[in-house]
This record gives structure tokens, sequence and C-alpha cells, in this order.
């Protein structure tokens, strides 16, 4: 199963942010933990969205328009990245709380998290700023291909317990397929 779809507009500024004609579910982390690999993977496209091994590497909002189910999967610029301007974080910051707030339309952000890893501030931080939106928030733990069993139970219990009021975190890999179509059904609910 995949979703199709395509690329419709990129937004570099606050102005560049049009009104939709369809709700959106966007999709947040940290820079590198895996956003547009895991477009890809929804899509079935090896190339739909650009990914690099280098983070920061998407600065634009992306709005993937699904014209099947009528809704916009949004890809956000990665936060955390150390090696960029302190400017040009705070320029990403603004342009992700711009695209956030007052967004009518907003179904709901999946937030992506390093399953290898345990949710930084940041995470944190946009995790309860969405949670005073009253925007849903369902978080995904990436790149699980690279984890053991082990690994991953701990993943899934940290999650948990640090954001309790969500969903419960699904278990994904871009590399392998794992968890896509939980995430696909999951995305599916969030629509209805
Ligand atoms: N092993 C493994 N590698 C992954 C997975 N998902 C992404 N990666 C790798 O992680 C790196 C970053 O992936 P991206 O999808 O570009 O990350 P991003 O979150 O879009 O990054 P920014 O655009 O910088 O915010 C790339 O080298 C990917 O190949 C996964 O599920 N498993
Ligand atoms: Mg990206």
């Amino acid at each position: 199963m995949h979703l199709k779809l395509k690329l419709e507009n990129t937004a570099y500024t606050k102005e560049q942010l049009q009104a939709k004609q369809f709700l959106q579910i966007a999709l947040a982390g940290r820079s590198n933990v895996g956003k547009s690999s895991l477009i890809n993977r929804l899509a079935g496209q090896k190339k739909l969205a650009k990914t690099s091994s280098t983070p920061g590497k998407t600065r634009s909002i992306n709005f993937y328009l699904s014209p099947e189910d009528n809704f916009y999967l949004v890809d956000l610029p990665g936060y955390g990245y150390a090696r960029c301007s302190q400017q040009e974080r705070e320029k990403w910051a603004r342009l992700i709380q711009d695209y956030l707030q007052d967004n009518p339309d907003l179904r709901a952000l999946i937030l992506l998290l390093d399953s290898r890893i345990p949710p930084q501030p940041m995470d944190l931080d946009l995790a309860r700023y969405a949670a005073s939106l009253k925007v849903s928030l369902l978080p995904v733990l990436t790149k699980a291909d690279k984890c053991t069993q082990k690994q991953k139970n701990q993943a899934l219990k940290r999650v948990k317990e640090l954001l309790n009021d969500t969903q419960t975190p699904i278990l994904f890999s871009a590399r392998t397929g794992q968890g896509l179509d939980n995430l696909l059904t999951a995305i599916k609910t969030l629509l209805k």
C-alpha cells in the first residue's frame, strides 16, 4: 500500500504560506531524523523528497498533495542542526512556528524521533507547543532497522513516558518498510 503524493509547493517565508483547500498533516523532527525518507517510503518513490546524509537538507516547507485522499503531507525543515548559523536556525524555527500557529487545516503533527536516541529538549518543546495548539501528535520512531529488539522496546517505553497524552508511537524504517502499513492506517484515521 502506498500514498500517491505530488509536490505542490514550497515555502521559504511566512508570506509564501498560502491557504490550502484541504486538511494537512505535518512531519517534524530534528534534522537528519528521516522525514524526507519517510515521505519517499510512503509514496513508494525513491526521489520525491530530497534526502541527504548531511543534516539540514530540507530548508523549506514542502506541501505534498495526496490527490486521492484530499490532504497535504507537509515536510517541515529539520531543527537542531548545529552546524548552521544561529540566525539561520532562528529563521527556520520562526517559519515552523508561523506554519503551525493559526492553521485551522492542520489535523496532526507527526513527530519523528530517532529510535536510537532519547527525545531531545527541542522535540519535547515542539510536542508541548503542539499540545498547546490542540494539534494531535503522532510519534514515529525512525531508523528502526538500526536497532536491536531491546533498543526498540526501550525507545517505545521512553516515548510513552515522555509524551504521555499522545497516540501509541509507531516504529518505522524507511529502509525496510517496517511500520509502513501502521503509519498509513494512522494517517487515514487522523483524517477521518
Ligand atoms: N538506516 C536507515 N537510514 C535512514 C532511515 N531513514 C533515513 N535514513 C538516512 O538518514 C539520513 C537523513 O535522512 P533524511 O530523510 O534526509 O532526513 P530529514 O529528516 O529529511 O533531514 P533534514 O531535511 O535535514 O531535516 C539519510 O542518509 C537517510 O538515508 C531509515 O529508516 N533507516
Ligand atoms: Mg528532509
